[in-house]
């Protein structure tokens, strides 16, 4: 495939949060290894002028995914607090867009575009192909792909920039098989880069 990075392009990072960070109450493991990988991508989004969504988990205190309310989940990501910070050490810049999803108690959402603005934003900027990367990939990963093919953008997904839960051994392989069976195509860096 012969590619361009330019005009139509987004750089879209999924929930590179405290707390789906070792340390954090929902970790992935290994998440730290592609924080360097990110900012990498970071940087080469940045230097062409090509815009930045980063989405995050924004939960309620008594949000249904958390065990206490009957969800698979351990709490994590209350808005406001620490865990549900950007991790420190991803460089995103003023003009990076934030996305915040699973806002309300009663509904949970792993895709970054369940009832938010960004497909209007996208839409707006004339972004017609994503490049996906951040936490976890069978979540929330996967879930924004599979809405990014539905609304039609070419979707990119950075497969040296996603980290699986893996809670079954696999998820992951399944995740990614998922995604390029639907349409996505996986790169990594030295993909895009040879792009720029
Ligand atoms: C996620 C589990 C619960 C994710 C969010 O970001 O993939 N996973 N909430
Ligand atoms: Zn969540």
């Amino acid at each position: 495939m012969e590619v361009r990075l330019g005009g139509g392009d987004a750089l879209v990072i999924i929930d590179m949060q405290n707390d789906f960070l070792p340390g954090g109450s929902l970790a992935v493991p290994m998440a730290d290894t592609i924080i360097p990988v990110i900012n990498r991508y970071l940087k080469l989004f940045h230097e062409h002028g090509l815009p930045v969504f980063a989405t995050r988990d924004w939960h309620p205190p008594d949000h249904c995914s958390f065990q206490q309310q009957g969800g698979p989940w351990p709490p994590h990501c209350i808005a406001t607090t620490t865990g549900a910070a950007f991790y420190p050490e991803i460089e995103f810049s003023i003009n990076t867009q934030v996305i915040s999803k699973a806002t309300t108690a009663e509904k949970d959402a792993y895709s970054g575009f369940t009832d938010t603005q960004l497909h209007a934003l996208l839409q707006e900027l004339g972004i017609h192909r994503l490049f996906v990367g951040g936490v976890a990939t069978e979540y929330c990963v996967l879930n924004t792909v599979k809405d990014a093919l539905q609304h039609h953008y070419a979707t990119f997904v950075l497969k040296d920039a996603i980290c699986a839960i893996n809670l079954k051994l696999d998820d992951d392989l399944h995740a990614l098989e998922e995604m390029e069976r639907l349409g996505a195509t996986l790169i990594q860096f030295e993909v895009a880069a040879a792009w720029a």
